[in-house]
C-alpha cells in the first residue's frame, strides 16, 4: 500500500463567508458562499466514506482562502511542517493551522524563510516534488529541504510552468507511481520517473484530483478524463467543484490527508 495515498485522517476548514473575496487569477464572478458550504459538506462526506476521521476546523473570516487548508501545511508520515504561504493575505493561515498539527504529531517543524504553499508539493512514494511558482520560492524550498531531508525524504525542486498557479493545479497522484497530469505539465518532463495518464485537452481543470485510500475525489463535469481513469481501473467519487474553481481551488486544496504516526 502506498503511504502517499493511504490515510486515516483528514483536516478540513469550513469555508468562511468571506470566501467570496478569495484570490483568483481571472475574475469570473465571486463564488456563492452558501453553495460553497454545501459543496464543502459533500466533500467532507466523501472523505468520511473513503475512511477518513475528519478533523473539522471552524471558518476563519479574516482569511478568505483559509478553506484551502492544503496550502498552509505539509503532512508526512514522519512529521508535519508548517509552511509559509507566498500570498500575503494567506501567510497567517499557517500559524492558525499549527496547533492542530501539534495535536496530531509529535514532530512539527516550521518553514522559517522564503515561501512555500502546499499546492506546490506533490508527495509520492518515491520523493517530494516541489514546484517553484509565484507562491513558492527557492529560499522556501531550501528551508523545507533542510527539514524533510533529515527525516529521510528526497525533495526534488521543479519549475511550475509560469501560467499555472500551483504545481498541483495541473496534476494529482493516482497511486504510488502514477500521476494524472495536463499535457502542458507532463511536457515539462517532471514526471519522467512516473507513469503518467494525461488529462483530455479542454478538461485541464480536473487534473487536481486527490486519491484517498481506494477512491479518487474528482471534480464533476470532466467526462472524457473520468472515463479514461475508470477504464484504467480507478474508482472515482465525482464532486461539485464549481464554486471552489471560481477562486482557483480544487480537490486537493480542500484537505490535509495524513495518518498520525504510531
Ligand atoms: C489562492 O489563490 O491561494 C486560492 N484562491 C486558491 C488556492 C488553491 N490551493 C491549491 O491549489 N492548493
Amino acid at each position: 500500500m502506498s503511504s502517499a495515498t493511504t490515510f486515516t485522517h483528514a483536516i478540513v476548514r469550513a469555508p468562511a463567508a468571506s470566501v467570496t473575496d478569495g484570490l483568483r487569477a481571472v475574475d469570473t464572478g465571486a463564488p456563492d458562499a452558501g453553495q460553497f458550504a454545501d459543496d464543502h459538506a459533500a466533500y467532507v462526506a466523501a472523505l468520511r466514506t473513503a475512511g477518513a476521521e475528519v478533523i473539522a476546523l471552524p471558518a476563519l473570516d479574516n482569511f478568505p482562502d483559509s478553506v484551502f487548508v492544503e496550502d498552509a501545511a505539509l503532512c508526512l508520515p514522519d512529521g508535519a511542517v508548517v509552511l509559509r504561504p507566498g500570498a500575503p493575505s494567506r501567510l497567517g493561515e499557517a500559524a492558525a493551522m499549527a496547533p492542530t498539527l501539534r495535536d496530531a504529531y509529535e514532530r512539527v517543524a516550521t518553514v522559517e524563510r522564503g515561501f512555500v504553499e502546499g499546492g506546490d508539493i506533490l508527495v509520492t512514494d518515491r520523493d517530494i516534488l516541489v514546484g517553484l511558482s509565484a507562491r513558492t520560492d527557492r529560499e522556501g524550498v531550501a528551508s523545507l529541504r533542510a527539514i524533510v531531508e533529515p527525516w529521510g525524504y528526497i525533495l526534488r525542486e521543479l519549475q511550475t510552468p509560469p501560467e499555472i498557479l500551483h504545481f498541483k493545479t495541473d496534476c494529482g497522484l493516482l497511486d504510488g507511481e502514477t500521476v494524472l497530469a495536463t499535457e502542458r505539465l507532463a511536457a515539462s518532463g517532471c514526471f519522467a520517473e512516473y507513469r503518467v495518464i494525461t488529462v483530455e485537452p479542454g478538461e485541464e481543470a480536473c487534473a487536481n484530483c486527490v486519491r484517498f485510500n481506494d477512491t479518487i475525489l474528482f471534480p464533476r463535469g470532466f467526462p472524457i478524463t473520468a472515463t479514461r481513469l475508470r477504464d484504467a481501473g480507478y474508482d472515482l467519487t465525482e464532486l461539485p467543484n464549481e464554486q471552489a474553481a471560481k477562486v482557483d481551488g480544487g480537490m486537493s486544496c480542500l484537505s490535509l490527508r495524513f495518518s498520525p504516526p504510531r
